[in-house]
């Protein structure tokens, strides 16, 4: 008799492990075949002492790839100088939904300032009551709240416009998850007491281009956190040591590193950021302002562009999906060009506004095949594919490539990105 009572996730998960090992994983290797004398023993030798510091294994190589200058002459560069690059996450190596802070992506537009926390400073002034100045210690001293929350450059997968990424650490890298810890900005804001005029915020960072971003106090008093920790630590340098603006959600941009001041205004100010970038081109020549929330996105981190499955036989496709609106509900599979799509399992813990882990058990049998994932959020947002997202956007635009990614594995096992 078949049972047709929905199963909870953990029965699933328990179902397609049981799967999964029942059929025969196309991985290790046949008993016997390593003689002891072929490996080396790493019980015959006292090993290292304790450290102050830990390091990785000196085995493990995933790496940040860096883009530091003007690199291909490309229009799109982020910048002319070293110091104005950025630096891409190797999410095809990734487990589970955490960014290792020496591997979270980074954007500088004029370097990372070397500062001294004892001297650093946060001022908050403006249309507010009591303007105050705050040393790190007193922001340390107030109450403090820890969010895993992804960061996202709103130029991450701006490739897949037109010339999609070869892996998934070129195409996705520059949107990274890690626990920040801080001070509400609310509670600040409340603390310098807003007048009835105020309606948005300039946020300032100390680095050399004093990177600025307008936004509306509602944002602010909901759910900013000026962040002085990362993942149990400090704050990274890169990521904006001491101190740094974590915005649920909303694009990398507004998240101000070294962050110095904040200046509570009646409208927004028009600088660099709300102009000359950060705005989308439309077809009909006119441009979105202010579009700060990261739609739903997903992506196969493996098997992607680069990997390579040595036989044909079972597998998991894994990978990660986000949405700057909250949480996600659903990743699907396709394993057909997209004309069919399979529930994928989703890891705990699935949090909102933070990476989210999925799992799809599945049998390459060695013929050419492609894989795409397509996510939907809490707010029944469904990820597009490319085409869908260019008939709404167009081509002219840059910013919030959002589109359903797809790898295509070779007879040979090789796995590249699909040609726009
Ligand atoms: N002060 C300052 N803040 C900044 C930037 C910057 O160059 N200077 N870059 C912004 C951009 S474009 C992005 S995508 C995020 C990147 O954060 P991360 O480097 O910690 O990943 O920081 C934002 N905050
Ligand atoms: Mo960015």
């Amino acid at each position: 008799m078949k049972n047709n009572t929905p199963k909870s996730p953990s029965d699933v998960s328990k179902t397609s492990r049981r799967r999964f090992l029942q059929t025969g994983v196309a991985v290790g290797g046949v008993l016997g075949a390593c003689t002891p004398s072929t490996l080396q023993d790493p019980a015959r030798d006292l090993g290292e002492a304790p450290s102050t510091y830990g390091q990785r294994s000196p085995f493990e190589k995933s790496s940040r790839i860096v883009q530091a200058s003007s690199s291909g002459g490309s229009r799109r560069s982020p910048g002319g100088t070293p110091e104005a690059g950025l630096s891409r996450t190797p999410l095809q190596d990734s487990q589970g939904i955490l960014t290792p802070s020496s591997l979270h992506f980074e954007r500088h537009h004029a370097g990372a300032p070397e500062i001294d926390p004892d001297r650093h400073r946060l001022l908050i002034h403006g249309l507010v009551e009591r303007p105050l100045i705050f040393t790190m210690d007193e922001l340390r001293q107030l109450p403090s709240v820890s969010r895993i929350l992804f960061v996202e450059c709103s130029g991450n997968s701006q490739s897949e416009w037109s010339n999609p990424g070869s892996t998934v650490q070129r195409s996705h890298g520059t949107a990274s998850c890690s626990q920040w810890t801080g001070v509400e900005l609310s509670l600040l804001l409340t603390e310098v007491g807003i007048r009835p005029e105020g309606k948005w915020i300039v946020a300032e960072g100390a680095d050399a281009c004093k990177m600025h971003r307008s936004l509306p106090l509602e944002k602010a008093m909901k759910d900013m956190i000026v962040a002085y920790g990362q993942n149990g630590e400090a704050v990274r340098p890169g990521q904006g040591y001491p101190l740094r603006l974590v915005i649920p959600g909303w694009e990398g941009n507004t998240h101000i590193k070294w962050l110095r001041r904040i200046k509570v205004v009646d409208q927004p100010y028009m600088g660099r950021e709300e102009t000359s970038k950060y705005t989308d081109l439309l077809p009909d020549g006119t441009a979105r302002q202010f579009t700060f929330a990261m739609e739903a996105k997903s992506v196969i981190t493996y098997p992607s562009g680069g990997h390579r499955l040595p036989a044909p036989g079972r597998y998991e496709i894994t990978g990660l999906a986000w949405s700057g609106r909250g949480l996600i509900d659903r990743v699907e599979i396709s394993i057909d060009e997209g004309q069919s799509w399979q529930e994928a399992e989703l890891q705990e813990p699935r949090l909102p506004i933070c990476f989210t882990r999925f799992r799809f058990p599945w049998e390459w049998k060695g013929q050419p095949v492609t894989l795409q994932s397509r996510c939907t959020d809490e707010t029944g947002y469904l990820q597009p594919n490319r085409e869908e997202l260019i008939k709404i956007r167009g081509l002219r635009t840059f910013y919030h490539f959002n589109g359903i990614k797809v790898w295509q594995v070779q007879a040979d096992g090789s796995v590249q990105s699909v040609p726009a």
